[in-house]
């Protein structure tokens, strides 16, 4: 089926979808209509994720009932799962609890068959042209993901228009990933199917689904390989850049055989190895892909860093020799990559978006900040050191943070907030002060911000079906131009990505 087609008919076929494509059972939530009224559409019919994520045994270990049934009653900070509390009677929630507990009376099995089987090829490697159809500058390009339709535009940079617009996947989450030059950028859907667009050619050239539930991508740094990570199966998969082509599926295992969802995967360019966090297991791995490592080109055997805490969320020093790590409810925590285990605690109150964080000098010392998804503050902490230098208060708990090299300001949204979702506010990173708050469309919820390559301009989100990019001069602070959009949320500038600008996410 194509893209357009298969964007068309969602979300509702996409139950009937994975119903067909997975050999599963279903007795078991089928006959429990609460879960089908009001948790199928994002868990799927079948328990095993879509918007949300996959409602398993092996993927609650860290969930006890009783806050299952809290959650189920109050909702989940900082995801898209509402409260129940008024809609369900208390025996329908224990129930629902009891159901995502009870294991499915037949696992589905995502392995190397199956995810070489999905995928699709549309354009032979090596047969489109190699140079760009288009006359704007391709390392000034944005791709802004637009969750209302399931569409990505690329953006020209410079003119701030729009070059093409097309359907992805269900679903799109996390940052796309691109190729050192630019000409190809990855996405990965919650329901893991992974695409590769030639941003040259404005082409999609290949698709596989490398899970059944899935968290993110990354790319290697020299461009070769992507790494997926999973929650269901609990695997990352190691995939061929040139046409998605499945290179190896890792099991993710601690030494007792016990499995892991796995939280987030990035690539770490300097080590040249990527760098994993596990939900279930308080372990992180690096999967080098340096050759003098991996002189077969396909072991991608994982260095196993044992902590002492999970790590739900992370962080990297510019120099990837730390990395930054919280967990939800834990303590934050300083893992030297190099000697292998954790050196410093971190003060982080509240629920730090670390996964969002940027760093910028300060005075003599590199500082990096996190916006908080439980508290209206914003976290500057010393990356020498490891002490907290300041906690900013803002409007209420913010998702993204972002500046620029060339912009002295970082923005921050107040997106995870239940007021003031239409603010973003303006820090100045030298005073580490408040200095203004902006308003891009009132009354309407206001999100994510990505600079221009040169830093002039930022493109915040509204976050809305009826929403907007709202393009603002970095310097003077004043809307230069909106431009209509379906629910647009991440954007991401091509040259800001792979040259791993200190103002954005990796
Ligand atoms: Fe995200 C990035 C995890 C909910 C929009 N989010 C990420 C990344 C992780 C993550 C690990 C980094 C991946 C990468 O870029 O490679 N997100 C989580 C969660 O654990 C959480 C809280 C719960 C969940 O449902 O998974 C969560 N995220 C959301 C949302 O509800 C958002 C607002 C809407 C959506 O798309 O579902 C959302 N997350 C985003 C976006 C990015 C992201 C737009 C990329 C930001 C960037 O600039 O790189």
């Amino acid at each position: 089926m194509s893209v357009p087609l298969f964007n068309k008919l969602m979300p509702g076929l996409f139950l009937i979808l994975s119903s067909l494509v997975l050999p599963i059972a279903w007795a078991d939530a089928e006959i429990n209509p609460a879960y089908q009224t009001h948790c199928a559409s994002c868990h799927g019919a079948d328990r095993l994720g879509g918007t949300g994520p996959a409602l398993l045994p092996g993927n609650l270990d860290r969930l006890k009932r009783p806050d299952a049934i809290k959650t189920i009653t109050e909702g989940r900070l900082a995801t898209q799962m509402p409260a129940f509390g008024t809609k369900l009677t208390a025996q329908e929630i224990t129930s629902l609890a009891e159901l995502i507990y009870a294991p499915l009376a037949k696992t589905p099995t995502w392995g190397m068959d199956e995810i070489r089987t999905s995928r699709v090829e549309y354009a032979k490697t090596g047969s489109l042209p190699d140079k760009p159809a288009f006359k704007a500058d391709p390392l000034n390009l944005f791709v802004v993901v637009e969750l209302g339709d399931h569409h990505a535009t690329i953006l020209d940079g410079d003119k701030f228009e729009p070059i093409t617009r097309f359907a992805t996947r269900y679903a799109l989450h996390g940052g796309p990933k691109f190729s050192p030059d630019g000409r190809y950028v990855y996405f990965a859907s919650r329901d893991g199917w992974i695409a590769k667009y030639d941003i040259w050619n404005l082409k999609l050239v290949a698709e596989i689904r490398a899970g059944i539930n899935t968290r993110n991508l990354a790319v290697s740094s020299d461009g070769r390989f992507a790494m997926v990570a999973n929650y269901f199966p609990h695997t990352l998969v190691a995939l061929d850049t040139r046409d998605l082509t499945p290179i190896r599926v890792i099991d993710v295992k601690d030494d007792g055989g016990k499995s892991s969802r796995v939280s987030a995967v990035y690539d770490a360019a300097p080590r040249k190895s990527f760098i994993a966090a596990l939900k279930d297991i308080p372990e992180v791995w690096e999967l080098s892909y340096d050759d003098k490592a991996m002189p077969d080109k396909t072991a991608f055997a994982p260095r196993r860093l044992k902590l002492d805490d999970y790590l739900d969320d992370f962080f990297f020093d510019p120099a990837y020799d730390h990395v930054i790590g919280s967990s939800r409810g834990g303590q934050g925590q300083v893992v030297n990559l190099n000697v292998g285990r954790k050196i410093a605690d971190v003060a982080l109150p509240g629920l730090p978006h670390l996964g969002s964080g940027i760093s910028w000098r300060y005075q003599d010392q590199t500082v990096m900040a996190t916006p908080n998804l439980k508290e209206g503050v914003v976290s500057v902490i010393d990356m020498t050191s490891w002490k907290t230098i300041k906690q900013i208060p803002t409007l209420g708990p913010g998702f993204f943070m972002r500046s620029h090299e060339r912009t002295p300001y970082a923005w921050v949204d107040v997106f995870n907030s239940s007021k003031n979702r239409d603010v973003i506010q303006i820090i100045d990173k030298k005073t580490l002060e408040l200095v203004k708050e902006l308003k891009p469309s009132p009354g309407k919820v206001a999100a994510h911000t990505e600079f221009t390559r040169d830093g002039k301009y930022a493109v915040v989100s509204v976050w809305e079906n009826d929403g907007e990019l709202v393009i603002y001069d970095a310097k003077t602070l004043e809307v230069v131009k909106r431009i209509k959009m379906n629910k647009p949320s991440g954007k991401y500038n091509v040259y800001n990505k792979i040259t791993r600008s200190e103002g954005t996410s990796h």
